[in-house]
C-alpha cells in the first residue's frame, strides 16, 4: 500500500520511521511520500497562503502551489483515492479505516489556516476520487495529526503488518464493542489482585468473562455503540 502526503510541515512525519509502520516500510509492505507543498512556489517567500475573497479573518491556502503539487502527484497514479483531513468530513472510525485499507494508493493533503481554496477540492475531483474525512468534533490548527492517526490506524490493517493477525480481532471496535481489561504477571501488584477467573484455566469461563466485560464497559462508557 502507497501514502502520500502533501504539507507544508513535512518533519511532522518522520516519526513514521519508527515502530510498526517504520518496519513495514523498511519489509516494503508500506510505501510513503511526504511532498513539501512549498516545493511547488514559484516566488521569493514560498508563498502558500493569501487573504479570503469576500473578507474575514485568517488566511487562505492559495489553490496554484496545490494544483502543482497534486499533478505531480496524480499524474502516474493508478486509481489514486485523495483524503482531505476537514472538520467538515465524514467522521473517522474503525469501519472506515477497514474500508480505506483496501485502496492501493492514498494521498492525503494537509490543510491549514482557514482550509484550501475550494475549487483545489473541485478540481481535484474531476481526476480522481475524493474524500473529505474529519477524526472527530473539535478543530486542529491543520491535517497533519489528524493524517497520522489515520496512517496508523489503516496501516496496520495492511495484511502483514501486525505479527499476529488473531491480534485485529479481539480490538476495540472491531466487533462494535471496547476491548475487555487485560492483566498480567504479578498476580497481585501493590495490594491488587488479577481477576481470579483468569487463573482459573477454565477457557470457557474465561471467555464468558471477557465478553461481559466488553459489554459492561461498552454500556458504561459508549452506550452509542449498542445501539448500533
Ligand atoms: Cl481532519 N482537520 C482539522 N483541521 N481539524 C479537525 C479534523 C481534521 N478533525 C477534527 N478536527
Amino acid at each position: 500500500m502507497r501514502f502520500d502526503i502533501v504539507t507544508i510541515f513535512p518533519e511532522f512525519f518522520d516519526v513514521l520511521d519508527i515502530s510498526l509502520l517504520g518496519r513495514a516500510r523498511k519489509s516494503g509492505l508500506i510505501e510513503l511520500g511526504v511532498h513539501d507543498l512549498r516545493d511547488y512556489t514559484h516566488d521569493r517567500h514560498r508563498t502558500v497562503d493569501d487573504t479570503p475573497y469576500g473578507g474575514g479573518a485568517g488566511m487562505v491556502m492559495k489553490p496554484e502551489p496545490w494544483g502543482e503539487a497534486l499533478d505531480s502527484v496524480l499524474d502516474d497514479a493508478d486509481d489514486p483515492l485523495v483524503i482531505f483531513p476537514s472538520p467538515a468530513g465524514d467522521v473517522f472510525t474503525q469501519q472506515m479505516a477497514r474500508e480505506l485499507s483496501e485502496n492501493a494508493h492514498l494521498v492525503f493533503g494537509c490543510g491549514r489556516y482557514e482550509g484550501i481554496d475550494h475549487r483545489v477540492f473541485d478540481h481535484t475531483a474531476s481526476r480522481a476520487r475524493v474524500k473529505l474525512v474529519s477524526l472527530g468534533d473539535y478543530v486542529l490548527n491543520g491535517g497533519e495529526v489528524a493524517v497520522m492517526a489515520m496512517i496508523e490506524a489503516i496501516g496496520r490493517l495492511v495484511p502483514g503488518v501486525i505479527g499476529n493477525p488473531a491480534s485485529l480481532v479481539e480490538e476495540s471496535h472491531e466487533a462494535g464493542l471496547l476491548e475487555y481489561p487485560s492483566y498480567t504477571k504479578p498476580a497481585v501488584w501493590r495490594g491488587i489482585d488479577v481477576p481470579p477467573i483468569l487463573l482459573s484455566g477454565n477457557h470457557g469461563a474465561i471467555e464468558r468473562w471477557r465478553h461481559e466485560q466488553q459489554v459492561e464497559r461498552t454500556r458504561r462508557v459508549r452506550p452509542d455503540l449498542l445501539d448500533e
